[in-house]
């Protein structure tokens, strides 16, 4: 049987406080309840999944530069990153690997320097506004992403 494939979900700045502060805007799981809902998703769908959070621009383009050789495709929260980095769009340029943007809120929906991403150009897709099962979803979409590639 084939290995499964290995699929990276990055986390970009404060996400870690995820569940402690602002639960009117991103709810009360935290990013380790994310992490077990992605874990059974991952199980369903025959994934192996690996998650990991950053306050840090670079560590976060670090492992996007991991994912040219090593990952079947990267889920990335960049949170407010999304806005600013014109340096973590430039790293994704380089993945060929199928890559979902994120978001647990609907950025649309509020200020409006949120509604500009400079990852939403590069990404394969964008799921936002539907709270923490976003992440599940962006597993289903690539499961059907990568088993079309398996029937090319
Ligand atoms: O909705 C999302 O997932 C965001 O990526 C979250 C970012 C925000 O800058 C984006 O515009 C949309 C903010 C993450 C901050 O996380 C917090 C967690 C707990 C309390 C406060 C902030």
């Amino acid at each position: 049987m084939a290995d499964p494939a290995k699929i990276l979900i990055l986390n970009g700045p404060n996400l870690n406080l995820l569940g402690i502060r602002e639960p009117g805007i991103y709810g009360r799981e935290t990013l380790a309840d994310i992490e077990r809902r992605c874990a059974r998703k991952a199980k369903a769908l025959g994934f192996d999944i690996t998650m990991r959070q950053s306050n840090s621009e670079g560590e976060l383009i670090n492992w996007i530069h991991e994912a040219v050789s090593e990952w079947s495709a990267i889920i990335i929260n960049p949170a407010a990153y999304t806005h600013t980095s014109v340096a973590i769009m430039d790293a994704l340029k380089l993945v060929s690997c199928p890559i979902v943007e994120v978001h647990i809120s609907n950025v649309y929906q509020r200020e409006t320097f949120r509604h500009h991403s400079y990852v939403s150009p590069v990404a394969t897709g964008v799921i936002c506004g539907f709270g923490p099962a976003g992440y599940e979803l962006a597993l289903e979409a690539i499961s059907g992403l990568l088993r079309k590639k398996e029937e090319v």
